[in-house]
């Protein structure tokens, strides 16, 4: 145990600073054995604080002090204190010069955060709260100041030497050292300072902005992969000119820099001017990487350049106000790619993860508002509910507003608080002024966690043609917020005549009525909305374009669902009654796997396979069964097993009947020609692999060898990791000897070798626990990599539900074991990991038993860091 528990920081505590860092200098003697670094901070009262302390406290961790100066005059031991968490110097005066000098060491820095080394490279990670492990300083986002760093190191080994802002000076010095100075003309917070010190090799471009300015664009990596760069920089090229048009936002440095590092916590990180990226969203070529992997580089490029402007010229006031930059920087990031894709899919991507990740956080003992109210590890906060749901909460404003009110709000935004650190309520309040509305009763969506239910029914009044649709709305109880008080909900709907038309609707008291979609606005428990003039009984959509994060329930028939899945205007819709039909068949064959699945369905899939209308990316989506994840977050106690028998049935019934339709779609969406990242193709091969998992379903020697043929053509990654992935289910020597020849031809690769072990880690075989265990020993693993986690143990734990909820426990027993070996070395990894238990309460008994087991002996071992401790102790709560 914790010798003290961890403290919890609470937003109702927040107070301004005491003290403001106007200018900032830096000096780093970067070196094998140690890194010195020497500091200047220009510090004077802040006017606007609330208190006055004769003391200055400033953070520091793992920091060897090695000198102090005040204005000049070094201080005496008396003068300051030093403990583990920072400096406290006594009787400092309302102005002055802080000089300090310390020592630490990158070299041994496993965490990744702060100033570490990753291969012969250094770099750093500061957010949230690690430029405190660089030097002193007031660690906090509403403490802006001007950085100047100047970099000294061996110019052989470290050829380039980066840091934020324009390169100022650079010097060779007499010992093989050079020395190079960085300015940064923006006030920022510590947590946007980066640096970067290696060798290494970049790519350049340059953008001129509609202003005029010439911008140089640079993204550096490790020789080896200088080949892999141009889609990173064309996915640089096209955000910038987005958020030119889009948003009226232009860039402000002479250089913008991209750096791709191997071992990084988290995608990438928004530094001003120097971005420092996770490799996997920089490095791409067609022989190695997949369709996703080209989508998620341009659109985690895109959202660390949207952050220049939402984010870094306007960051938060304090963590809690985290999504006031990161869920408006995911919605800007979500409509870039559907501006550079296809729009309905994306849409429909979004959502399956938001319903996949959030609405299981929001249901589970970790369920926090967009706006948390206290946190004992900031880190623990970069959720799925900040992140994705704090997205969907500016989406609705938007759609509240509208697009032309909506852009003159960001515009408001931006011209108000530039330079500032500011709240949500700001961000808010420039919507409502904007939009002229009261936004008060929306701030409930910031404020308030869970995910709100709507339970809609509806009545046709074949005498007064009227429609009514009664909605009623309810939150469930989350952690400390036992009751909700109603949220202000958009509800997008549309009425669809016999023939599947929209219908016009035309709400009581309204003369002109709208053909299609209409927003509805929620506001109370239960409200009525009458439409008129109705010919006949329709068929409601309901949530269209998922308008809200919101669960709906509505009594439909199997017939009626069917019926919009072939009808909607709306694809969001048509994909989502397509989800709603197998989801209740699935869950039915869970309960009974007996039970018939109606003809209906098989007929719908069908029509949908050989109809030839349907866009295939989106077709793809349609065919898609609800994973076995969600499946399990429909049911009151997962059934595991009992989930992973039906679906896998399903499948195997709808290939049998499919076979033909299915392989037909296989051939004719081959995609011929050079390998291209756009649309139209990736859509194509995600049908076709889709088509070919559906085939793969059936024992037949033809669709092995088609699959085997489809790995040997080895056309595109893309094609070769979907047919050995379905190889890899089996336990055949073909397989085991495919698996073999891909290790020999990418063992050079890292981000293939990825996709390597994660294959294996999702495997169906039985043994699959066995082998991820021989795994972890493989040379070309280490658990020092958060990639190498991620891809092993995490796509065992989070995408093998099956193996991992093995009922001997085996599965926990192993997470258990992996948290602790890397709690040692990587809390922030370590905490990702162990959230995986965290709704150990969804299960039947005896894995409770065994979940929590493994809960308490993480929290019972000694040293267990802040980051896991917050969440396997609430967890357990
Ligand atoms: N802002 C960073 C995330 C930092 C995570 C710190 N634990 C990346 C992003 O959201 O763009
Ligand atoms: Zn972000």
């Amino acid at each position: 145990m914790l010798r003290d528990t961890p403290s919890t920081v609470y937003l109702k505590d927040y107070q301004p600073p005491e003290f403001l860092i106007d200018q900032v200098s830096l000096q780093f003697d970067l070196g094998e054995e140690g890194t010195r670094v020497r500091s200047r901070l220009e510090l004077r009262r802040n006017p606007a604080a609330e208190s006055r302390s004769a003391d200055l406290r400033l953070h520091g961790e793992q920091l060897e002090l090695l000198s102090l100066a005040l204005d000049g005059e070094p201080l005496a031991p008396a003068a300051y204190a030093q403990d583990d968490e920072g400096l406290t110097i006594r009787q400092v005066p309302d102005r002055f010069v802080l000089e300090s000098e310390v020592r630490i060491l990158p070299q041994h820095n496993t965490a990744l955060e702060g100033l570490y080394k990753s291969g012969g490279m250094f770099c750093t990670q500061c957010e949230a709260e690690g430029f405190r492990k660089i030097t002193w300083f007031l660690d906090r986002p509403d403490v802006m100041s001007r950085f100047t760093t100047t970099i000294t190191a061996d110019k052989q080994r470290y050829p380039v030497l980066l840091s934020n802002g324009n390169p100022a000076e650079a010097v060779d010095l007499a010992d093989g050292r050079h020395r190079i100075t960085w300015a940064d003309p923006f006030p920022k917070p510590a947590y946007l300072f980066a640096l970067v010190a290696g060798d290494l090799r970049f790519i350049e471009d340059s953008h001129t902005t509609p202003s005029g300015r010439q911008v140089a664009l640079r993204i550096y990596v490790e020789p080896e992969n200088i080949n892999k760069c141009a889609h990173a920089m064309a996915s640089l090229k096209h955000a910038m000119r987005w958020d030119e048009q889009q948003y009226g936002r232009e860039y402000d440095l002479d250089i913008y820099m991209i750096v791709a590092v191997n071992d990084f916590n988290m995608g990438a990180m928004e530094n001003k001017g120097l971005n420092i990226f996770n490799s996997k969203y920089v490095l791409a070529s067609p022989a190695t990487a997949t369709d996703r992997d080209f989508q998620g580089i341009e659109s985690v490029i895109a959202h660390e350049y949207f952050h220049n402007w939402t984010g870094n010229r306007i960051t938060c006031r304090d963590w809690f106000q985290l999504s006031l930059k990161e869920g408006l920087t995911v919605f800007r990031d979500q409509e870039f790619s559907a501006d550079m894709g296809s729009r309905g899919v994306k849409r429909i991507e979004d959502v399956r993860l938001l319903r996949a990740h959030q609405f299981a956080e929001d249901a589970g003992p970790m369920a926090h508002p967009v706006r948390p109210d206290s946190y004992m590890e900031i880190n623990n906060f970069y959720t799925v509910t900040v992140y994705e749901k704090g997205a969907e909460v500016v989406r609705m404003q938007s759609n509240l507003l509208g697009p032309e009110a909506y852009r003159r709000g960001t515009d408001l935004y931006f011209e108000r608080f530039d330079g500032q650190a500011v709240t949500t309520d700001d961000f808010v309040q420039c919507m409502a002024d904007a939009g002229k509305r009261d936004l008060t009763q929306f701030k409930r969506w910031y404020s308030q966690a869970g995910t709100p239910e709507l339970n809609i029914r509806g009545e046709y009044d074949a005498v007064r043609q009227t429609y009514s649709l009664t909605v009623e709305q309810h939150c469930p109880a989350t952690p400390g917020q036992p009751d909700k008080a109603p949220f202000l909900i958009p509800l997008a709907v549309g009425l669809l005549d016999s023939k599947g038309a929209d219908l016009a609707l035309q709400l009581e008291d309204e003369s002109t009525p709208i053909r299609g979609t209409r927003m509805l606005e929620l506001s109370e428990r239960r409200q009525q909305f009458v439409f008129e003039q109705v010919p006949e009984t329709p068929v409601p959509s309901l949530l269209r374009g998922f308008s809200a994060p919101v669960k709906v329930h509505f009594d439909y028939s199997d017939a009626q669902l069917m019926f919009l899945m072939a009808h909607d205007s709306d694809g969001f819709s048509r994909w989502d009654a397509a989800q709603t039909l197998s989801q209740r068949i699935l869950l039915q064959l869970v309960a009974d796997p007996n039970s018939a699945v109606p003809t209906g369905f098989i007929d719908a899939f069908r029509q949908a396979l050989t109809d030839g209308s349907t866009d295939p990316a989106l077709l793809a989506e349609v065919l898609t069964l609800p994973s076995e994840s969600y499946l399990g977050d429909q049911m009151a106690e997962v059934d595991v097993a009992g989930i992973h028998q039906a679906r896998e049935w399903l499948k195997t019934l709808l290939a049998t009947e499919l076979r033909n339709e299915l392989l037909a779609v296989y051939r004719a969406n081959e995609v011929p020609g050079e390998y291209q990242p756009d649309a139209a193709s990736i859509g194509r091969r995600s049908l076709r692999n889709l088509a070919l998992g559906y085939l793969m379903q059936l024992d037949d020697e033809t669709i092995q060898q088609l699959c085997v043929e489809q790995y040997r053509a080895g056309h595109n990654m893309t094609d070769v990791i979907s047919a050995l992935s379905l190889l890899a289910d089996r336990d055949t020597p073909e397989a085991a000897e495919l698996l073999e020849a891909f290790y020999q031809q990418w063992q050079g690769d890292p981000l293939v070798l990825d996709k390597w072990f994660s294959l294996q880690a999702l495997s169906k075989r039985p043994d699959t626990l066995q082998r991820v265990q021989a795994l972890l020993k493989h040379p070309a693993f280490s658990i020092a990599n958060p990639n190498k986690v991620r891809a092993l143990i995490g796509a065992f734990c989070s995408g093998n539900a099956v193996r991992f909820h093995a009922a001997d426990g085996s599965g926990y027993r192993f997470l258990g074991d992996r948290v602790l070996e890397l709690d040692g070395l990587n809390p922030q990894v370590a905490s990702r990991m162990v959230r995986l238990m965290a709704r150990w309460q969804r299960y039947d008994p005896a894995r409770q038993q065994q979940m929590k087991a493994q809960l308490e002996r993480i929290l019972k071992t000694e040293g267990v860091s802040r980051d896991v401790f917050e969440i396997a102790s609430k967890s357990l709560e």
